[in-house]
């Protein structure tokens, strides 16, 4: 099949701040939970951590070159909270906002969109000190820091993320333990969810009002999850994983309300956070938004017969070990973007979707003369977007696709051990080095971009 995609499809690639800017304590910036924790020894692989990453605060004219030279259309970069609001509401620090000012400028007299996330989860630390996502004061002061970027570069930008995967936010950094602030705790956690998506629907008409021409959605990372067998309890199973992680956060963003089933399987614990939902929440919530930006890497395979305690959540991927992504991450399984697509446009009525990252870890690196082999990653962009144009042929209202990452970067707990760019880093001397991917890619966009230059 040629793939066909409409005439304003967008092609880019995505980053975060944390993972890429580096100059964590320069110019102003505050502390985010992301400095505290990967200052904190054991948290991070390796003892990694953020302080310098790719250097992308000092060298953002050479990235945008780099994408230039790969003819994004797109490019989808976070801003860091603590950067603009070093308190984490208050006093900003105007250093801040200048850097993200250039460096959207410089994006625009590139000929590339900037689709700006705002909360990629570098917390400020100061508001962490105060309870942070368990309390409903960040998500107030959320709303104050939407207010600030969106009233400095709202002129200027047209697409907006209020959030970056809050399921990961909320459970990985207060349940799990494994991302700041690294808690493990579930009733903080879905304390968390509740003031993410809180924050999510209060920014939406500010946004709004500081850029009534913009596009504005959040970005959502979203998985199949499959019953290992065809059996009662692994169906039970995957549908009440489904309803944790997928429904938790759809069914509120889209006016329905928190699930049933999820959330009387939390009340039979007693952890279901009823404190924190206060009238009204759930209508400023399901604020209306142009589109939904979708992040997928694999499916999920559920079993019923691992204890919960044991295993949690409770998963195991079942693939072929042949065809997992280094890591441990899961399987190449294209048709679950495919099925991700379809489910949310038919069953939530999406208006718009942005597949806003999807990516693989392979560890590739430059051979003897310099070049970087990563056919792996090649095929598993390739079949993904075929899934991508499937879903179009099915009527998705798709509307564009960002590799993650454009360049390798800082993973999270896993630090610099995982490399998922298009562009290899050199972590020491900090040099790109663009890789197969990033060519084939290039030669993808010169072929199936419509537009020139994207106005979309
Ligand atoms: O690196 C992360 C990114 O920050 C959020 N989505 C998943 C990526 C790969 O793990």
């Amino acid at each position: 099949m040629t793939p066909s995609f409409p005439s304003d499809f967008l092609w880019g690639a995505a980053t975060s701040a944390y993972q890429i800017e580096g100059a964590w304590n320069v110019d102003g910036k505050g502390d985010s939970i992301w400095d505290t924790f990967s200052h904190t020894p054991g948290k991070i692989r390796n003892g990694d951590n953020g302080d310098t990453a790719c250097g992308h605060y000092y060298r953002w004219r050479e990235d945008i070159a780099l994408m230039q030279s790969l003819g994004l259309q797109a490019y989808r970069f976070s801003i860091s909270w603590p950067r603009i609001l070093p308190a984490g509401r208050g006093a900003v620090n105007a250093a801040g906002l200048d850097f993200y000012d250039r460096l959207v400028d410089g994006l625009l007299e590139a000929n590339i969109l900037p689709f700006v996330t705002l909360y990629h989860w570098d917390l400020p630390q100061a508001l962490q000190d105060e309870g942070g996502w368990t309390v409903r004061a960040t998500a107030e002061a959320f709303v104050e820091y939407a207010a600030q970027v969106s009233r400095r570069l709202g002129d200027r930008v047209k697409h907006w993320m209020t959030f970056n995967e809050p399921a990961v936010s909320a459970f990985l950094g207060h349940e799990r333990g494994m991302h700041a602030p690294g808690w493990q705790d579930t009733r903080a956690a879905l304390r968390a969810v509740h003031h993410h998506l809180l924050a999510h629907g209060w920014s939406v008409p500010v946004l709004r009002e500081n850029c009534p021409d913009a596009q504005i959605g959040l970005a959502f990372d979203c998985f199949p999850f499959q019953p290992a067998s065809p059996s009662a309890a692994d169906y039970h199973a995957a549908r009440l994983e489904d309803g944790r992680h997928n429904r938790l956060f759809l069914d509120p963003l889209y006016g329905r309300g928190y699930p049933a089933d999820v959330v009387e399987d939390y009340q039979m614990r007693a952890l279901w956070p009823e404190e924190v939902i206060q009238p009204g929440d759930l209508a400023s919530i399901a604020a209306q938004t142009d589109f939904l930006g979708i992040n997928y890497y694999t499916r999920v395979i559920v079993r019923a017969d691992i204890p919960e305690e044991e295993n949690l959540p409770r998963t195991n991927f079942y693939a072929p070990q042949s065809e997992w992504m280094e890591g441990g991450w899961g399987d190449n399984y294209p048709d679950g973007l495919y099925q991700t697509l379809c489910r949310l446009h038919f069953e939530y009525q999406i208006p718009r979707l942005y597949i806003t990252e999807n990516g693989a870890s392979y560890s590739d690196g430059p051979d003897e003369h310099g070049e970087i082999h990563d056919s792996r990653r090649i095929a598993y962009l390739q079949t993904h977007i075929q899934a991508a144009a499937r879903a179009i042929q099915s009527g998705v209202p798709l509307a564009g696709y960002f590799v993650w990452s454009l360049m390798d970067n800082f993973e999270w707990a896993l630090g610099y051990t995982m490399r998922l760019g298009l562009v290899w880093v050199n972590f020491d001397t900090l040099e790109r080095i663009p890789k197969a991917s990033a060519l084939w890619y290039r030669d993808w966009i010169a072929q199936h971009a419509r537009i020139p230059q994207a106005s979309a």
